[in-house]
C-alpha cells in the first residue's frame, strides 16, 4: 500500500501518511504529499485540505537514514513551498510529535490544529544540524524570534498548549476527534485569504530588540559550548528578521549544508542510532516474555542506595530499603526526602509528587521484608566477601523468580553469583553517581544470567529513564575499564613533567566538562587514603599529608578561592617534581599533542579490547557509555566513533609511537590493529 493516501470528506481532501514507525519524511512520503496537493488543486470541488498521519505520530522529521546518501527528489523544501502556495487552505492535524521536518510541514500549512498531548519541536540541533526546509525562516515569522530561538537552538519540543500560547498552533481539539475536527476546521477557513507563514511579521521583534540574541547566547552559552549547530541556529533566526524570506531561506540552506557535511553532525547522527541500538540484545528475541517488576528492594541507604531507590520511586514503583542500623536508615531516607524537596523548590516537582514518591518507600532493618520483592539491588561496601554474604542472605529470603542485582562497579558478578543457588537470577546493575540524575546504566550480564532476566532489566531501565548498555563481566566493565588507562597516563604524564593543569586543559579543550585532576579535587583526594601522613607512596599521599585534600579543604592539586575558582599551585608543581626525582623519573617538556594522544588513544585501544573479548555488544555501545557516564563530548560521537573519524591507522601509529610510555600492562588490540591495516572503521 502507498504510504500516502487521500480521502474525500465532501469538499475537503484529507491527505494521510502511513509510514511506520514515526512517519519520517522519506522520498515516497514527500512525493505523496506533492501528489496530494496537486490532486487538491486540480479538482474544483475541493475547497480545503487536511494533512494528517496514521499511527503513533505526525511526521517525526526527515528520514535520518537518507542523510549522507544522494538526494532523491522531490526535496522537502520544494514540497513545502507547494503546500504553502496553495490558495485552498491547508490544515495540519497534529498528534504525537511534529518534529524537525514534521514541524516544518506544519509550518508550511496555513493552519495547525493539535490534540492536547501533541508536541512540536525542531530538534535538528540534537543531530548537529539546523532545520533545512525553511523552518528557521517560517517559525520566527509566526511566533517571533524570541520564542523561535529556544526551539531552533536548544531543540526541546514544546507541548501543544505552549505552542498555542506562542501562536504556533491555531486550535486544540479533542484527543479522540482530531480527524473530524480538523476537517471541520478546514471547511470553516474556505473563502478567506490564506495566511502564509513566510509572510508573517512576528519576526520584527528581533529587529526592534536585537539584544534578545545576546541575552539568549549569554543564558545558554555554557551548555552549548563546543557545538557548531547552535551558533548556526542563532544566525539563521537572526537572518529571518534581517533578510527577505527568499534570502533567509538561502542563508539557512548554506548553514544547513555546511553542518550536514561536517563531522559533528555525522557524530551526533551516529549517536542517535547508537542510543537506540544499545537497547537491543543480540541473540534475545525482542518479544521475549518479561518478568513483572512491581516492587524493588535496595540494600544500603548510602548515597548510592538512596539515589538508586529514587529512580524507582519517581517512576511509581514501591521500594523497600534496608540498612543495618536505624540511624543510617534514618539518615539515608532523610537525604532522599531532602533531594526531592530541593527538586520541588526548583519547580520540577510538586509537593504532592514528593509525598507520593516518599509514600512508596518502606525503610527496614529486616531482610525478611525483602522476601516479596521482584528485584533486589545491593549497594553495599565494595568488597567481595561482604557482597557474597549479602547475596547468600538474599538467596535464602527472596522469593524465587526475583532478579538479584549488584551495583558493583568493578567486582566479578559471576563470583558474586556463586554465593546463591540461582546464578541465572543474578546480574549487575551499575548505576553512576548521582544515581538519581545520571542517565547511564551498565547492565552486567553474568555467565549464567538468564535471557529473561537481562531483557527484563533492560526494559526496566527504560521505564526509569535510563540509557542502558549491556556489558560483560570484566574488571570495571566498559566505562571504568576504559577510564583506568586514561587515569594511568594522566598520572604518568605529570611524573614525566607535564603540568597537571595542562593535562586537565587538554581534556577540557577536547570537550570534557572536567579534567582528571579537577575531578580528583572534587571527589576528595583522601578517598581510600591510608591516613598515615608519614607514609608517602604517591603524589596523592603527599598532598593529603599537607592537608591538601581537595576542594573541601580549599586546596588539592589546585588552590581554591571562596567561589571555588581554581588556580594552579606552584607548590604542587614542585612537590610533583620532587616526587618524580625521588622515584628516578626524569622530567621533560611535554606537548599538548602528546598529552592528548596518551590520554585518549589508550582508551580507544581498551575499547577495542573490550570489543574483541565480547565484553560490549557493539562499538556504538561503548560510545553510549562514555557520552552518558563520563562526559565524553557528544559532538565527537564517543571514543570509538571519534577514532573512526581521525582514522584507526592514526590511533595505532600514535600508540606505537608512545609504546614505551604506556605502562607494562599495555597490550595493543589485535582488532584495532587489523581494522587499521584494512582501513576499516568500528562504526
Ligand atoms: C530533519 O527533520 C531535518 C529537516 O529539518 C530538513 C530536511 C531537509 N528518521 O526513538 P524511537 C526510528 S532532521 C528515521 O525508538 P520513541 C528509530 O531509529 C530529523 N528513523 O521511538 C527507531 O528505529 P528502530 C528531526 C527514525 O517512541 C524507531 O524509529 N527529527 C526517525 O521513543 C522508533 O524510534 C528528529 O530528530 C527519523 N527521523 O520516540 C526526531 N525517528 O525501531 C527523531 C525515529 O529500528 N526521533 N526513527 O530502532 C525522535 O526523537 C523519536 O524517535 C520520537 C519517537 C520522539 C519520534
Amino acid at each position: 500500500m502507498s504510504v500516502i493516501t487521500t480521502e474525500r470528506h465532501d469538499d475537503v481532501l484529507v491527505i494521510i501518511s502511513n509510514n511506520p514507525p514515526v512517519n519520517a519524511l522519506g522520498q515516497a512520503v514527500r512525493q505523496g504529499l506533492a501528489d496530494g496537493i496537486e490532486e487538491a488543486l486540480g479538482d474544483d470541488s475541493v475547497k480545503a485540505v487536511v494533512i494528517r498521519c496514521d499511527g503513533r505520530t505526525f511526521f517525526a522529521g526527515a528520514d535520518i537514514t537518507e542523510f549522507g546518501k544522494p538526494p532523491q527528489g522531490p526535496g522537502l523544501g520544494d514540497v513545502l513551498d507547494t503546500i504553502e502556495a496553495s490558495d485552498k487552505p491547508v490544515v495540519a492535524a497534529i498528534h504525537g510529535t511534529a518534529l524537525g521536518g514534521g514541524c516544518e510541514v506544519a509550518l508550511a500549512c496555513h493552519y495547525r490544529v493539535a490534540v492536547p498531548s501533541a508536541k512540536l519541536g525542531l530538534p535538528e540541533v540534537k543531530l548537529g544540524l539546523i532545520p533545512g526546509a525553511a523552518g528557521t525562516q517560517r517559525l520566527p515569522r509566526v511566533v517571533g524570534a524570541e520564542a523561535a530561538l529556544p526551539m531552533v537552538v536548544v531543540g526541546n519540543p514544546i507541548a501543544a498548549s505552549k505552542a498555542q500560547a506562542i501562536g504556533l498552533v491555531d486550535a486544540i481539539v479533542g484527543e479522540e476527534s482530531l480527524a473530524e475536527e480538523a476537517v471541520a476546521f478546514a471547511r470553516a477557513q474556505t473563502d478567506k485569504p490564506v495566511p502564509r507563514s513566510s509572510e508573517g511579521t512576528a519576526n520584527r521583534d528581533g529587529v526592534e530588540n536585537p539584544a534578545i540574541f545576546d541575552e539568549f547566547r549569554a543564558k545558554h552559552g555554557r551548555k552549548l559550548r563546543g557545538f557548531d549547530a547552535p551558533a548556526a541556529g542563532i544566525e539563521a533566526v537572526k537572518a529571518a528578521g534581517e533578510m527577505s524570506y527568499e534570502d533567509g531561506v538561502k542563508k539557512e540552506r548554506e548553514l544547513f549544508m555546511g553542518l550536514m557535511g561536517g563531522t559533528q553532525s555525522a557524530a551526533m547522527r551516529h549517536y542517535f542510532f547508537a542510543e537506540r541500538a544499545a537497547n537491543k540484545i543480540e541473540g534475545i528475541a525482542r518479544d521475549i516474555e518479561l518478568l513483572p517488576i512491581r516492587k524493588v528492594g535496595v540494600i544500603g541507604a548510602g548515597t548510592m542506595g538512596g539515589g538508586i531507590s529514587m529512580n524507582f520511586l519517581s517512576a511509581g514503583i514501591p521500594v523497600t530499603i534496608l540498612e543495618m542500623e536505624q540511624e543510617a536508615l534514618d539518615r539515608g531516607t532523610g537525604v532522599m526526602r531532602a533531594n526531592y524537596e530541593r527538586t520541588a523548590k526548583r519547580g520540577r516537582m510538586t509537593a504532592e509528587q514528593v509525598e507520593q514518591a516518599m509514600g512508596l518507600l518502606t525503610p527496614t532493618l529486616d531482610y525478611d521484608d525483602l522476601a516479596d520483592c521482584d528485584l533486589v539491588i545491593e549497594a553495599v561496601f565494595e568488597n567481595m566477601d561482604v557482597k557474597k554474604e549479602v547475596f547468600a542472605k538474599l538467596d535464602s529470603v527472596v522469593k524465587q523468580g526475583a532478579l538479584l542485582a549488584s551495583n558493583t562497579s568493578y567486582l566479578n558478578v559471576d563470583e558474586i553469583a556463586t554465593a546463591t543457588k540461582r546464578p541465572e537470577a543474578v546480574l549487575g546493575l551499575h548505576f553512576f553517581s548521582p544515581a538519581n540524575v545520571m542517565k547511564l546504566l551498565e547492565v552486567v550480564r553474568g555467565e549464567k544470567t538468564a535471557d529473561q532476566v537481562l531483557a527484563t532489566a533492560m526494559k526496566l531501565a527504560k521505564k526509569i529513564g535510563k540509557i542502558a548498555v549491556v556489558a560483560g563481566v570484566c574488571d570495571g566493565f566498559i566505562g571504568n575499564r576504559m577510564l583506568s588507562p586514561r587515569q594511568g597516563q594522566a598520572n604518568a604524564l605529570i611524573m614525566e613533567g607535564a603540568n597537571y593543569w595542562e593535562v586537565d586543559e587538554v581534556l577540557l579543550d577536547f570537550g570534557f566538562p572536567m579534567g582528571p585532576f579537577q575531578m580528583s579535587d572534587l571527589a576528595g583526594l583522601d578517598i581510600g587514603w591510608h591516613r598515615d601522613p608519614t607514609r608517602i607512596e604517591s603524589i596523592r599521599d603527599a598532598l593529603c599529608a599537607m592537608d591538601r585534600r581537595g576542594q573541601k579543604t580549599g586546596a588539592g592539586f589546585y588552590d581554591y578561592d571562596e567561589a571555588r575558582q581554581r588556580t594552579p599551585s606552584d607548590d604542587v608543581k614542585k612537590l610533583i617534581a620532587d616526587f618524580a626525582e625521588k622515584q628516578g623519573v626524569e622530567q621533560r617538556d611535554i606537548s599538548k599533542e602528546e598529552i592528548r594522544e596518551r590520554l585518549l588513544y589508550p582508551m580507544v585501544n581498551e575499547g577495542a579490547l573490550i570489543l574483541e573479548e565480547g565484553m560490549a555488544q557493539r562499538a556504538s555501545d561503548i560510545d553510549v557509555v562514555w557520552i552518558n557516564g563520563y562526559g565524553w563530548p557528544l559532538y565527537t560521537g564517543g571514543p570509538m566513533f571519534w577514532a573512526d573519524t581521525i582514522g584507526l591507522d592514526t590511533v595505532v601509529a600514535g600508540l606505537e609511537k608512545h609504546k614505551e610510555r604506556l605502562g607494562e600492562n599495555f597490550r595493543l588490540s589485535q582488532l584495532l590493529k587489523d581494522k587499521a591495516e584494512k582501513g576499516e572503521r568500528f562504526n
